[in-house]
């Protein structure tokens, strides 16, 4: 067993949490990782305030073990899911994507959790100054929306800096990652990626099909020009984007336009123009399984490698 001090503040068997993500994580992956021991999230962004409503009592129905909510920040209607949230008395919550300070007073006074995604030391020491539980240091390896820094050089440099447990994220794929994590000084991680080829996970199969088919370059940032880097699949929609951002002649409202709802269309429609947002690891994820072989291929693999470490030494 690893010795984690997330695995006592949020109530779970194993130190492993799932990435919230965007229009990807609902009640169905989110209860089977919980059931698995591991911590499920639904995302906030889906088919608006009412649908992630309708997430979390499906969620409460499907699992008695913890679970939580992911806030996207930047969406329109955070401010309305920061309060559906305390409505519907859900325990714990990752934010994402800024910093979730307005709405902390409210969260605590609700008995909420709160474990903040960051990508920077200077983000971490502002989040623990908050008083939230722990914060998820985010590497540019992720999927999705992206600092600045990698896995390898942000963790331990957080780990430094703030007293609160660490959860590393973004690259971490197997017990490999998991057990690099952990030496780096993380309590826990979070991972996304390969949570999208479980068999629980709703996005379309073309989704699915799209990450095991990917190899080790199959990944790319586009939206660096607008202040928003976005991690994806390449695909002629994230090619198209590129082009649109090194194009003068463009303006960032098109290029906005054209992203509008890209990822929506691929998560749940298949789309082949859709943006696939997915992190480096994808190349790693060979085939679709149920999310509780994930959960235990990726917390057993590690065990198995911290334990066997000292045969390392000469
Ligand atoms: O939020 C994410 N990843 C995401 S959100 C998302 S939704 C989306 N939909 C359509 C187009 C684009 C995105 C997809 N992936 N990860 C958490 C994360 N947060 N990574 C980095 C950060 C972060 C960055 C800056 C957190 C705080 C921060 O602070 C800035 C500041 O100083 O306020």
């Amino acid at each position: 067993m690893i010795k984690s001090r997330i695995r006592e503040i949020l109530g779970i068997r194993y130190p492993i949490i799932q990435g919230g993500m965007a229009w990807a994580a609902d009640a169905s992956l989110a209860s089977a990782v919980s059931n698995a021991g591991g911590l499920g999230l639904i995302s906030s962004i889906n088919a608006g305030t009412d649908a992630v409503r309708n997430e979390i009592r499906k969620c409460k129905e499907l699992t008695d073990k913890p679970f939580g909510v992911n806030i996207m920040l930047q969406a329109p209607n955070a401010g309305e899911i920061a309060s559906m949230v305390i409505e519907e008395g859900v325990k714990i919550l990752t934010t994402g994507a800024g910093s979730p300070a307005q709405y902390i007073d409210a969260w605590k006074e609700a008995g909420i959790k709160v474990i903040p995604v960051i990508a920077s030391v200077a983000m971490a020491l502002k989040m623990q100054a908050l008083g939230v539980v722990a914060v998820v240091a985010e590497g540019a390896e992720s999927g999705g929306h992206v600092g600045e820094l990698h896995t390898m050089s942000l963790i331990p440099q957080v780990a430094d800096a703030v007293d609160i447990p660490v959860i590393a994220a973004g690259g971490i794929c197997d017990g490999r990652g998991a057990a690099a994590a952990f030496m780096l000084g993380a309590d826990a991680i979070q991972v996304g990626t390969r949570f999208l080829s479980a068999e629980e996970c709703t996005v379309h199969q073309n989704y699915k099909d799209r990450i095991i088919k990917a190899t080790d370059i199959s990944t790319m940032v586009t939206g660096k020009t607008l202040g928003h880097p976005v991690r994806s699949l390449k695909t002629p929609f994230s090619n198209t984007f590129a082009k649109m951002e090194a194009d003068p002649s463009v303006t960032p409202e098109e290029i906005l336009a054209f992203g509008t709802g890209a990822l929506r269309k691929a998560v749940r429609e298949g789309d082949p123009n859709g943006s696939y947002m997915a992190g480096e690891c994808a190349g790693m994820v060979k085939k679709t399984e149920p999310a509780k072989d994930i959960v235990e291929d990726i917390i057993g693999g590690a065990e198995k490698l911290l334990a066997a470490a000292p045969g390392l030494l000469a």
